[in-house]
């Protein structure tokens, strides 16, 4: 589609969707890899502005918008409850959606495209990398807290969104499928990182193989905790609000807490070209390690907390190998914006996959220390 086009669709949409006010302007907002984010701004009768966010689901990713929406109003409103009876703010510190205009909490425009609104959260940033240790920290809690409001939520209720989704032992095979297809002949350029991931071949199924043997519980998580799936407040420091909900299933406590520390205990950004920038940072997995097993420690059973090194590999080498396949694949899944870009991503996970197997005795210390 082209940009006049595109940009007919947004307008169709914002149109279509109860945003309160006149509508100004829009803007691309965020950096997920996943859905078209945009800001919409509009001026209110008072001459104020107000600011909601617009996005355009994936729906190639994600096969069943409607089931998918589905859960985050059934979500959004469990986490509203229990927000309210906490005292807390649910206007800010969960998800809100912003319902079309015919009352579904979706728009589907004219050529099939599923777009939805959300209350923009004011006050508060997500960030693409660390800039305070003590916001890390404050992501552990907010996401150890997340998951311990999910724990009695009626799981079978739940759309898996993503089939497989942390299955490493599936993301594995398709991994090497996709280097014997090797359909836009990349492989031979990548063949010193094919031979990083084969050689962990054993380790994909770590964590798969203990929950099939009824050794680690499954619970209902978030799925996606990267530090920019957060908000935290400008004011107080504090991980308000978990957004980002479109993978909130049923899944390991162990993978939430491994894809924090991937994305946020690395000092550089996910695709740091300079891989001298790219280590896995002891200080920010022991400030992120604290505060989730502050927050939900005492729901963990012993296995969960002994494997958390092993999460943290695990999440890291499987988001490596989700970016390796798609450069092989030729760039269809993750947004790219520059020649390489997912190759490059592939490359700091593996860097720190790398660094995590030097550390691993300080790493299982840490935890221990927090136990
Ligand atoms: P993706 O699935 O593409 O990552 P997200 O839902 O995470 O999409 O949104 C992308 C970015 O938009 C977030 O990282 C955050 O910066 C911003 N964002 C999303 N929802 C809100 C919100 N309700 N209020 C403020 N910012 C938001
Ligand atoms: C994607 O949507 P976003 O940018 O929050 C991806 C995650 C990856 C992450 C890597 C639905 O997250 O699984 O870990 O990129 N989300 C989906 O940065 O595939
Ligand atoms: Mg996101």
């Amino acid at each position: 589609m082209d940009r006049a086009a595109y940009c007919a669709k947004i307008q169709e949409a914002i149109e279509n969707i109860q945003f309160e006010g006149t509508y100004v302007e829009h803007l691309p907002y965020g950096s997920g890899h996943t859905n078209d984010t945009f800001a919409v701004i509009f001026q209110q009768a008072d001459g104020s502005r107000r600011r909601y966010i617009l996005q355009r689901m994936n729906h190639e990713i994600f096969k069943d918008p409607e089931a998918l929406m589905e859960n985050i109003n059934n979500v959004t409103s469990f986490l509203r409850k229990k927000i309210v009876e906490a005292g807390g703010d649910p206007e800010r510190e969960t998800l809100n959606v912003v319902p079309a205009k015919d009352g579904k909490s979706f728009f589907k425009d004219s050529i099939g495209s599923y777009w939805r609104g959300y209350v923009f959260i004011e006050g508060a940033t997500s960030y693409d990398k660390v800039e305070k240790p003590e916001h890390f920290y404050q992501s552990a809690v907010a996401f150890g807290n997340f998951q311990k409001l999910l724990a009695d939520y009626p799981a079978a209720t739940l759309h898996e969104t993503i089939p497989d989704f942390h299955n490493t032992t599936v993301r594995f095979e398709t991994f090497k499928k996709a280097v014997q297809e090797d359909v836009m002949g990349r492989a031979k350029d990548v063949q010193a990182e094919i031979d990083f991931a084969m050689a962990r071949e054993e380790d994909a199924s770590v964590l798969m193989n203990m929950l099939k043997k009824g050794e680690l519980p499954l619970r209902v998580t978030h799925n996606d905790t990267k530090l920019n799936n957060i908000m935290i407040d400008d004011k107080t420091g504090k991980g308000i609000c978990v957004i980002d909900l479109d993978t909130v299933m049923p899944g390991l406590a162990l993978n939430d807490f491994g894809d924090s520390i991937r994305f946020g205990a690395n000092p550089a950004a996910e695709d740091e070209k300079d891989l001298s920038k790219v280590w896995m940072e002891l200080s920010l997995f022991e400030s992120f390690t604290k505060g989730f097993l502050e927050a939900c420690g005492n729901s963990l059973t012993d296995n969960e907390i002994e494997m958390m090194p092993m999460g943290a590999k695990l999440m890291t080498f499987e988001c490596g190998i989700r970016f390796l396949t798609d450069y092989l694949q030729g760039d269809t899944y993750f947004k790219v914006h520059r020649e390489g870009h997912n190759l490059d991503r592939c490359r700091t996970q593996f860097k720190l996959v790398a660094d995590m197997e030097e550390k691993w005795d300080q790493m299982k210390a840490i935890v221990e220390k927090y136990r």
